[in-house]
């Protein structure tokens, strides 16, 4: 599209912002409870890095919580002098990384030694091959040292217990940026634990992005190395929130009863921009697996794990989050972006520093709140125009938008969630996305990737809904009758149009089924 273009339609950004800025939407609290584990000393100055909160229990060696490589339990058997005994795993860690590291194959056979079971480190290797001699010498001399050295930090920077945030139950965990960052550098050198009650829990160790050979690596590799090298060179001091979110079956809202007019929500549809770009200060979503950050750390490059490679503190919550259920969603305050990309997919390119100059709020974390919701992957498309996938859809976007706060919530900044890689309908999921962010009280910005017939056709519709003051229960009856209707897929829209004729005993409009009618708006 031309520069001067005018790529969005609706109401402006700053209308949306009620003329005070980006900055002014309300932020949830810190503050610790049964809750809310902050694991650093509160308040934060912003000046040096949070200390650590000082453990007034012992370190947990259980299901309920992250097995620290450095607890005494983690421990291996072996054979001395005939006699089996248990030795502590991290003291051999130290140990072997007392010895410089020279190459990813030295890197992979260190590891081997506290970790079995490793798959090749075939990328890592294929990387290291083929970039020049001075580069891998700089990584194996200065940056994998410091990876190192704020690993072996760890049990300073983070004494206490770190709780899992489990399925089922609404939990918040606030870590200092230092923190993640060292427990970041341990999933580098692969020191956690594995367990068989850890199997809905995505995986942090890097081994298997170490191992998983594709077009991308390399720029994945570059994203998370130039995150340690900015970290190591100068601590961050920030902080930041993961919060898991659960709404009961009863909780949820009765979409056959809502009457709020969907008309009320705002919306900015812009066929330009991109979430993480655009939506600052908003509620930006995570187009998300249900393992956390998908394929970041394997096979995938898509929003999500674009995501989560230009904020790798993103990805330390594949430590502690089970697997996300219908009724879920994760909200994360506070993550840093410290990488340009450029391209998608297989054409993704890291492409340098990124300043991030988003501000602070009054807990010292950076102003950033991703909503993480992971859509249905529908393998045959059909199947998404079901009442009970429309319903699972749309209680999942409840979730991710709904707030405790009352007043004043952010706009919810979004796109085509679900209909990349999970095969969705963005005419349907736009809706659904409405229905949700009208019920949870916030305005609508959504970001139709350059498609530029969808943010038309979006908006239409959303003039539509808004002139016939149509509530979200009568779009929701809409919906829900349209898969036994005989109506094609393509054609929903127009579907909606004319069930709303029928119902009012209007006269159909004539030749309903053609785009070009859209915008035909009764006044
Ligand atoms: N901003 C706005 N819109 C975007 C952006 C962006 N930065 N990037 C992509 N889109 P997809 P899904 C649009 O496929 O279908 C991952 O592996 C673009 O139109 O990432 O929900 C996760 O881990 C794109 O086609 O999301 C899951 O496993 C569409 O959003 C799975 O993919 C959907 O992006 C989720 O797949």
């Amino acid at each position: 599209q031309c520069k001067d273009q005018k790529t969005w339609l609706g109401s402006s950004l700053n209308d949306i912002c009620k003329g005070k800025g980006i900055w002014s939407f309300s932020v949830s609290p810190v503050i610790p409870s049964k809750y809310h584990s902050v694991l650093y000393q509160l308040p934060v100055n912003l000046s040096t890095p949070p200390k650590p909160h000082v453990p007034t229990q012992t370190l947990h060696w259980d299901e309920d919580y992250v097995r620290m490589p450095y607890s005494f339990s983690n421990v291996f058997p072996v054979v001395e002098n005939g006699i089996n005994t248990l030795k502590s795993r991290w003291k051999l860690i130290l140990n072997i990384f007392s010895k410089p590291i020279n190459s990813s194959r030295e890197f992979e056979a260190a590891i081997s030694k506290y970790n079995k079971n490793l798959p090749r480190f075939s990328a890592l290797h294929n990387y290291f091959d083929e970039i020049p001699e001075s580069e891998a010498h700089d990584f194996f001399t200065n940056c994998l040292p410091n990876i190192i050295k704020l690993a072996l930090r760890l049990p300073d920077i983070l004494p206490g217990n770190l709780p899992l945030l489990k399925r089922g139950h609404c939990k918040s965990l606030s870590l200092s940026q230092l923190q993640v960052s060292s427990l970041l550098a341990n999933a580098f050198i692969c020191t956690f634990p594995w367990r068989k009650d850890m199997m809905h829990y995505p995986g942090v160790n890097f081994s298997v992005l170490f191992s998983a050979e594709s077009s991308y690596f390399s720029e994945k590799l570059k994203c998370i190395i130039y995150y340690f090298k900015r970290v190591t060179n100068k601590n961050p001091t920030g902080v930041i929130t993961f919060e898991r979110k659960h709404i009961s079956r009863t909780n949820m809202p009765r979409w056959d009863n809502l009457e709020n007019n969907l008309g009320n929500t705002k919306i900015h549809v812009n066929s330009s921009g991109t979430i993480e770009d655009d939506g600052l200060g908003f509620l930006q979503v995570d187009f998300a697996n249900k393992y956390i950050g998908g394929g970041v750390l394997g096979y995938g490059c898509v929003q999500e794990e674009i995501r989560f490679l230009i904020c790798p503190e993103l990805i330390v919550s594949r430590l502690f989050i089970e697997q996300i259920g219908d009724s879920e969603a994760v909200i994360i305050t506070g993550a840093e972006r410290f990488s340009n990309y450029t391209g998608y997919a297989d054409s993704f390119k890291w492409s340098g520093h990124h300043q991030d100059l988003t501000p602070h709020d009054d807990y010292g974390r950076l102003k950033t709140t991703i909503s993480v919701i992971d859509a249905t992957h529908f393998s045959r498309p059909k199947d998404q125009y079901y009442p009970s996938a429309i319903l699972r859809e749309v209680n999942k976007a409840y979730v991710g938008f709904s707030s405790r706060e009352r007043d004043n919530l952010a706009p919810v900044a979004t796109g085509n969630w679900g209909c990349g890689a999970f095969r969705g309908d963005p005419n349907l999921k736009s809706l659904i996305q409405l229905m949700a962010s009208c019920a949870a009280g916030r305005d609508l910005i959504y970001y139709s990737f350059g498609n530029i017939n969808l943010k038309d056709d979006f908006y239409n519709m959303y003039l539509f809904l808004a002139n016939n003051r149509i509530s979200i229960k009568l779009l929701w009856n809409f919906l829900k009758s349209f898969s036994s209707s005989s109506v094609s897929h393509e054609n929903l829209y127009s579907y909606i149009q004319q069930s709303f004729f029928d119902s009012k005993h209007q006269p159909s409009i004539k030749n309903y089924f053609s785009r070009k009618l859209l915008p035909e708006i009764p006044s």
